[in-house]
């Protein structure tokens, strides 16, 4: 088998194609279901004529959840760039295509996409545009295929070249030593934890005995899945869901890997890297990285020889925590802040691990004495000053070169500066009450502010700007003020379900009429149904119910009125408050509220008596 993974800038379509192709959903999480985006990454399975298959690896195109896309990005052997025909190469077309020189991918295909919004003119003029801004990229003469998710135009013709493609690729090595970068870790009821990875090279069978490197944890593998089929031995180049029940949930993370007793974590490599032309001014001597080795995303620092070139050059990479490496693994660099993408390459040899001093200056070491002291009291720049006794520009200054390392996090709103030992550590205790609350409370959206405070002994103010900068690298979700943890989704119990169905429902000869809020309110409150107040909270925070002015819709009739409210105008094109009762065929009463709520939205434009159509939603 072989991974195609998807590429492309935000929005382009590539979620909704890895559905049109496979049938399933790439987007597995309810905020990238309510926010219409990809977060992290999404795996399906891709069946073909002839009994080619192929497992297909989603990534998020928005360049914040750029790691994400780095962490499955390794494993993409045929990659589909996507790219719609209506905007054309765009900033993470280019970034990511810069990323995937440096990876594993032996073939391209370009899918053009969204070919069902323009005329046959246009589609010309962009076909040409994309491919010149192609050239000079790893897609540069790729087979093309233009498609429609939508109407499933070309569908069948990228199937057929998915095919031939895969059909044309060599297997990978199944007689290397097992390497298994995981990217995703969860447990099952009666199983206990499972990982999934791309199994990059290896074999592994049920019943093996492997390890996790680079913690070094050794666990039996209880059984092997292929896209929820169980098989006795999968080799090199499939998607892999190992069941590994010694192993507890909470001690394997993204970036580990499952190996043999060949490979284990190494902190220093000896590798070959190639600066993109774009960042040679950014290289120095020594620089400090992120660097992304199979799933895992590490600090470290390039030490680099000579002045850098556009060749390819011999250069060491001294990391801060270990990884997986072994000659022959590809990497990415990014610097560390800004993110920008530096180059890449492959390791070429591995060293004994080193101790490697950090050669940090005075005034650096001075100030994270200071701020490792404070813990996660975030200190302003003055206080900084004083407790390091530093002259306050310098400690400006150091700061951004330990921000720019990963030392030290900005808080905002006021700005102030923790140290990233003890933000971790906080993070890792709001993302365990979390995973509590979860289990305690499926049906809550999450937890507030206040209460992450309360149960982690935080003041509110402080937690509500270390909160702030969590959800901000997406290591949690805030999801309209309810702190997750990123792949949680709220669900209702039965009882709740079947109490909010006959509370809020809806009258099939009278469709659009709703429900007194407040009735809703005191029904809630006097239920003897546990849970029922967050549950009502949860059907608000995720459109199942609407309300608007003093009276709760169903989501589905809102929907409905809108949908209505649009084919009006766009035949019409203006309506009068009086127009708008009659198609409804509902009282004023009604009518005020839901004409303001769609104003509100942006959904309908009022100039005096008239609504018009703001912008026409696609
Ligand atoms: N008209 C039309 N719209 C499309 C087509 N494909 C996708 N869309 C729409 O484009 C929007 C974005 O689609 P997604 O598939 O989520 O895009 P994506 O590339 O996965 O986005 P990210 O993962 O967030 O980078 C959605 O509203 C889709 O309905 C298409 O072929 N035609
Ligand atoms: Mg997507």
């Amino acid at each position: 088998m072989h991974i195609v993974g998807t590429a492309g800038h935000v929005d382009h379509g590539k979620s909704s194609l890895v559905a049109a192709l496979t049938g399933t959903n790439p987007d597995r999480w309810l905020e990238e279901q309510l926010r219409g985006m990809t977060l992290d990454l999404g795996f399906a399975h891709l069946v073909l004529d002839n009994g080619i298959e192929a497992g297909i690896v989603d990534v998020p195109g928005h360049e914040r959840f750029l790691h994400n896309m780095l962490a499955g990005a390794a494993g993409m052997d045929v990659l589909l760039l996507v790219v719609d025909v209506n905007e054309g190469v765009m900033p993470q077309t280019r970034e990511h295509l810069d990323i995937l020189r440096y990876l594993n991918v032996r073939r391209t295909i370009v899918a053009l996409t969204k070919i069902d919004l323009l005329s046959e003119d246009e589609l010309g003029i962009a076909r040409e545009a994309i491919a010149g801004d192609l050239r000079g990229t790893i897609a540069e003469g790729a087979e093309t295929i233009e498609v429609s998710s939508h109407t499933g135009a070309g569908l069948d013709q990228l199937r057929n070249a998915l095919a031939d493609t895969l059909a044309s690729l060599p297997a990978r090595d199944a007689e290397a030593p097992l390497y298994l970068p995981v990217d995703r870790v969860f447990a099952l009821p009666g199983l206990g934890t499972v990982v999934t990875g791309t199994l990059m090279q290896g074999r592994v069978r049920a019943g093996d005995t492997v390890t996790f490197a680079p913690s070094g944890r050794g666990s039996r593998v209880r059984s092997v899945h292929v896209f929820g089929k169980q098989r006795g031995a999968v080799e090199a180049g499939s998607r892999v869901a190992l069941n590994v029940p010694g192993i507890d949930r909470h001690d394997v993370a993204r970036g580990e890997a499952v190996v043999g007793r060949e490979f284990s974590g190494r902190t220093h490599l000896d590798v070959r890297f190639t600066a993109l032309p774009g960042a040679l001014k950014l290289l120095q001597r020594r620089t400090p990285v992120h660097a992304y080795i199979g799933s895992a995303e590490v600090l470290g620092t390039l030490l680099l020889e000579e002045r850098p070139g556009s060749n390819e050059m011999r250069a060491r990479l001294v990391l801060r925590t270990p990884v997986v490496a072994f000659p022959g693994v590809r990497f990415v660099l990014r610097r560390l802040s800004p993110h920008i993408l530096l180059g890449g390459g492959f390791v070429e040899g591995i060293e004994a691990n080193a101790p490697g001093g950090d050669g940090a200056t005075p005034a650096e070491t001075a100030i994270a004495g200071a701020l490792a002291q404070a813990g996660t009291d975030a200190m302003a720049a003055g206080d900084i000053a004083v407790a390091a006794n530093l002259r306050e520009d310098v400690v400006v200054k150091t700061l951004d070169a330990l921000i720019e390392r990963g030392d030290v996090i900005r808080l905002q709103r006021p700005v102030a500066f923790v140290h990233a030992t003890a933000a971790r550590e906080y993070l890792t205790a709001v993302i365990a009450y979390l995973e509590e609350m979860h289990r305690n409370e499926p049906w809550a959206m999450g937890a507030t502010s206040v209460g992450i405070a309360r149960a982690t002994g935080k003041g509110e103010a402080l937690a509500v700007r270390l909160l702030a900068a969590f959800a901000d690298e997406g290591r949690i979700a805030n999801r309209g003020g309810y702190y997750a943890a990123v792949d949680f989704t709220p669900a209702l119990t039965p009882k709740q379900r079947e109490f909010f169905d006959q509370l809020v429902s809806v009258d099939a000869g009278n469709p659009f009429v709703p429900v007194p809020f407040d009735e809703v309110t005191s029904a809630v409150r006097k239920a003897q149904i546990p849970g029922a107040g967050k549950a009502f909270d949860t059907l608000l925070a995720r459109g199942v119910l609407i309300k608007v002015g003093e009276f709760l819709y169903r989501g589905s009739q809102i929907a409905q009125i809108q949908a209505r409210v649009e084919q009006f105008l766009l035949r019409a094109g203006k309506m009068t408050a009086s127009e708008f009762r009659d198609l409804l065929g509902t009282s004023r009463k009604y009518a005020v509220p839901l004409l303001e709520w769609l104003d509100a939205r942006g959904i309908t434009l009022r100039s005096g008596d008239y609504r018009t159509l703001r912008k026409r939603s696609t």
